[in-house]
């Protein structure tokens, strides 16, 4: 018999032990200071009057996971990673409420802790968080939000804070990833889309919707399309118009059958190798519609016969810990469709896992700003009209 624990949960146990406690513990001090010492009946004296971190997880301001918030960004690249809200729904082709998208979740993450069991994680104790706020996006208007966005996401980005983006409808997927091209000089991007629909077509409806992402990062030089891996398309609402582009573009398309014929780790292991051939870093664009719908009722465009939620977390799982990851989205979760705040909690989820993972893999805390960031910002795309 070895010493070595034999299961995950006794692993996990013995993970737990490792851990810090000093970011707890100036939490509690903090608490004390600001938010006055307890009354006198109450016996566990790191309570404080007035709530002031974590707990109790009902109460305090809704900034995500109870992280500080960062009002003045200019100072944003002193942390490890900005939490940040585009509530942008404009790009809708059917159900609206996107624009809520950043609320819910940060509403549903107050329920979570920053430790994570499996992993043996404490992001409290880990790694430097904020949450900026939101861009101010404007209603009605696609394209004055989009140039909010890149304009908002390239600041991020450069001050090496890892940025993560709670959406909003998918068309901000080209904005939030032509922020990033700004700030690559000539490196590339290889980008992994998480959804059931393929967001190819170079317009919808007349305009850029949330069908569109795509076509328009990839036309951009420094994310070529053949880094373009799509994971879990199909059902009855992907438009022809987008299939012939994907055609034509040559983007690495995995359905739903394929992932889990082939199974999750070579359906992952497909999405690495076509994300990071010639490419510097990987973008995460995660369709929360990617998973069952009866998992996410709360979403703009519901499609059944998605990923099952573990499904989803493993893949993910693979690929942050195995990819150089420069950002990640969660797109069109609509908490107006919602039920009991599911779909918003499936988004938080998502977000922690990526940072434990990117703790586990090194990739946080920053050591150093990542060498793919060009601190000069280059003009990457066309005017649009
Ligand atoms: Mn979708």
């Amino acid at each position: 018999m070895s010493n070595q624990p034999e299961n995950e949960a006794q692993r996990a146990l013995e993970k737990e032990q490792q851990l810090s406690l000093t970011g707890w513990q100036q939490e509690v001090q903090d608490g004390l200071n600001y938010g006055l010492e307890a009354a006198d009946s109450i016996k566990d004296r790191t309570i404080s009057t007035f709530s002031r971190g974590e707990l109790p997880h009902y109460a305090g301001i809704n900034t995500f996971l109870k992280a500080p918030y960062l009002e003045d960004v200019n100072k944003v690249g002193n942390y490890d990673v900005a939490i940040v809200g585009v509530p942008h729904d404009s790009g809708t082709t059917y159900r609206p409420g996107t624009r809520f998208g950043p609320q819910g979740i940060r509403r549903i993450s107050a329920l979570y802790t920053p430790y994570n069991f499996e992993l043996g994680v404490d992001l409290r104790e880990q790694i430097k968080l904020c949450d900026v706020g939101d861009i101010f996006t404007i209603p009605g208007n696609n394209e004055k939000s989009f140039d909010q966005i890149s304009k908002g996401i390239a600041h991020i980005f450069k001050s090496g804070a890892f940025p993560i983006i709670l959406g909003g409808d998918h068309s901000i997927g080209f904005p939030t990833v032509r922020g990033v091209c700004r700030h690559l000089g000539d490196k590339k991007i290889g980008i992994i889309h998480f959804d059931r629909h393929v967001d190819t077509q170079e317009t919808d409806l007349d305009e850029r919707m949330h069908t569109c992402p795509w076509f328009h990062a990839t036309n951009m030089k420094n994310a070529p399309a053949k880094n373009l891996v799509q994971l879990g398309i199909g059902g009855w609402q992907v438009p022809r118009q987008g299939v012939k582009v994907c055609r034509e573009r040559a983007t690495n398309i995995l359905t739903v059958t394929d992932i889990t014929e082939m199974g999750l780790d070579a359906a992952a292991d497909f999405a690495i190798e076509k994300a990071t051939d010639g490419t510097d870093c990987v973008w995460i664009s995660f369709d929360i519609d990617c998973i069952d719908a009866g998992f996410v009722p709360g979403t703009g465009w519901p499609e059944p016969g998605g990923l099952l939620p573990r499904e989803a977390l493993y893949l993910l799982k693979k690929i942050v810990q195995n990819t150089t990851v420069c950002g990640i989205e969660v797109v069109e979760v609509s908490p107006p469709y919602d039920v009991s705040d599911m779909t918003s909690l499936m988004a938080t989820r998502v977000i922690c896992d990526t940072m434990a993972h990117l703790v586990v893999s090194g990739q946080l805390p920053r050591q150093q700003k990542p060498d793919y960031i060009y601190e000069e910002s280059q003009v990457v795309d066309e005017p649009w009209s």
